[in-house]
C-alpha cells in the first residue's frame, strides 16, 4: 500500500439555490428539515489547499489570507471527520482564497467546504464516492454539499438520524440546459446574521416556518419536473414564488432578517418587467444577502447584465455559466 500524498489542492465553485433550504433539523449533524434544489455556477471559484504535516501542534486555517478564530476552529472541526476515517491525528494546514466577495450572500461556504472536502479526501488517499463526499460537505455548510456536483443538483433531506442519507445528487448536467446567472452585486460588506444563526431564529420565532417547511416538497417536485423538462417558464415561477417565501420567514423572524437594501428591491422590479413586459426568458432568486441573482435563457444575458447595470445602487454586475462539481486541481503544496 502507497501511503497518502497528505497534500492536495482542489476548486469548487459556489451554487446557487432555486428552491430554498432555510431551517435544520438537527445542529449537531447538519442536517436539513428540508430538501433544495439548485444550479452550481462556473465563473466564481475557491481554490483551496490543504497539508496535513506532523510537525504542527494545531491547524491553520487561512481564509483569502486571513485568520479567523471561529473560522478556524469550524474548519478544524470539520477536518476531524477527515482524520477520524483516515485514523490520524495529524493537523494540517489549509489556505482558502475566493476570487468573489466573502460572507456576503455569494455561497462562499458553499464552495469552501466543498473544496475542502474534495482536497482532504485526495490527501488522505480516502477515495470517497461523491456521494459520501456530499454527506461530509454538509457537515460543513449545508450548501456545500450540492457544490460538489455540478449543473442542476438536487439535495435531499433525508430521513435517518445519523444524516447519511441526507446528500445532494446531480439532476441535469450544465451542457444539457446551459442557462446563465447575472449577479447584481450591491454592497461588498459582509452580511449582517449569518445564515445559520438566521435559520434558528427562524426555525424558533417564524410564525410561518412550519408552513414554509411544509411547502418546500411541494416546490422540488415542481423544480424537479421543470429541470427535467426544461421549461423555463415553470422553473422561472417556482423559483421566485421559493425564493420569495423564505424571505417571508426571514421577515417574519424575530427580530426580522432584512437582508435586502434599496437596490436589491429595485432589481426584483426590473427582472419582473423584463420578463413580463420585455419578452425576456429572466427570473430572479436572492440569498441570505442582498445580492441579486437573475437566471436567464443565455440570449437573454447581455440584455439582463446591461439592465440591471442601470439599478442604482448596483455596484458590479457578473455574468456566469453553469460548471462542474468540486474538482481536485493537484497535489501542490500549500503556500505557508
Ligand atoms: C440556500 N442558503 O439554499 C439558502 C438560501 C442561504 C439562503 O444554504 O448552516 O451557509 O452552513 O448549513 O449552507 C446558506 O446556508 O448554512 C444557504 P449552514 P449554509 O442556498
Amino acid at each position: 500500500m502507497t501511503s497518502p500524498p497528505l497534500q492536495a489542492s482542489a476548486q469548487a465553485q459556489p451554487n446557487i439555490a432555486l428552491v430554498k433550504y432555510w431551517g435544520k433539523r438537527d445542529d449537531v449533524l447538519n442536517l436539513p428539515a428540508a430538501g433544495s434544489l439548485s444550479i452550481t455556477l462556473d465563473a466564481l471559484h475557491t481554490r483551496t489547499s490543504v497539508r496535513f504535516d506532523p510537525a504542527l501542534e494545531r491547524d491553520d486555517i487561512a481564509l483569502n489570507g486571513r485568520r479567523d478564530d471561529a473560522h478556524g476552529r469550524r474548519v478544524g472541526a470539520f477536518l476531524d471527520l477527515f482524520r477520524a476515517r483516515a485514523g490520524i491525528a495529524m493537523r494540517a494546514r489549509v489556505a482558502s482564497d475566493n476570487d468573489f466577495p466573502t460572507g456576503a450572500g455569494l455561497a462562499s461556504s458553499a464552495a469552501g467546504f466543498a473544496a475542502l472536502a474534495v482536497a482532504a479526501d485526495r490527501a488522505l488517499d480516502l477515495r470517497m464516492p461523491a456521494r459520501q463526499l456530499s454527506v461530509l460537505a454538509r457537515r460543513g455548510s449545508g450548501s456545500a454539499a450540492r457544490s460538489i456536483f455540478g449543473g442542476f443538483v438536487e439535495m435531499h433531506a433525508g430521513v435517518r438520524d445519523d444524516g447519511e442519507d441526507a446528500h445532494a445528487a446531480p439532476l441535469l448536467a450544465a451542457r444539457e440546459w446551459p442557462l446563465k446567472v447575472v449577479i447584481a452585486i450591491t454592497t461588498r460588506a459582509p452580511k449582517s446574521t449569518g445564515s445559520r444563526a438566521g435559520m434558528e431564529l427562524s426555525r424558533r420565532s417564524s410564525p410561518f416556518y412550519r408552513d414554509w417547511i411544509a411547502a418546500v416538497a411541494g416546490d422540488l417536485a415542481t423544480a424537479r419536473a421543470a429541470v427535467r423538462a426544461r421549461d423555463f417558464g415553470k422553473l422561472a415561477a417556482v423559483s421566485e414564488a421559493s425564493c420569495l417565501s423564505m424571505h417571508a420567514v426571514m421577515l417574519s423572524t424575530r427580530p426580522g432578517l432584512i437582508y435586502w437594501n434599496g437596490a436589491t428591491v429595485e432589481c426584483l422590479h426590473r427582472v419582473r418587467a423584463l420578463r413580463e413586459h420585455e419578452g425576456t426568458g429572466v427570473f430572479f432568486t436572492v440569498d441570505a444577502g442582498p445580492q441579486v441573482k437573475a437566471v436567464c435563457l443565455p440570449e437573454h444575458a447581455a440584455r439582463v447584465a446591461d439592465a440591471l447595470r442601470g439599478v442604482a445602487g448596483v455596484e458590479e454586475v457578473l455574468v456566469s455559466g453553469l460548471g462542474e462539481g468540486a474538482q481536485v486541481t493537484g497535489s501542490a503544496a500549500v503556500a505557508a
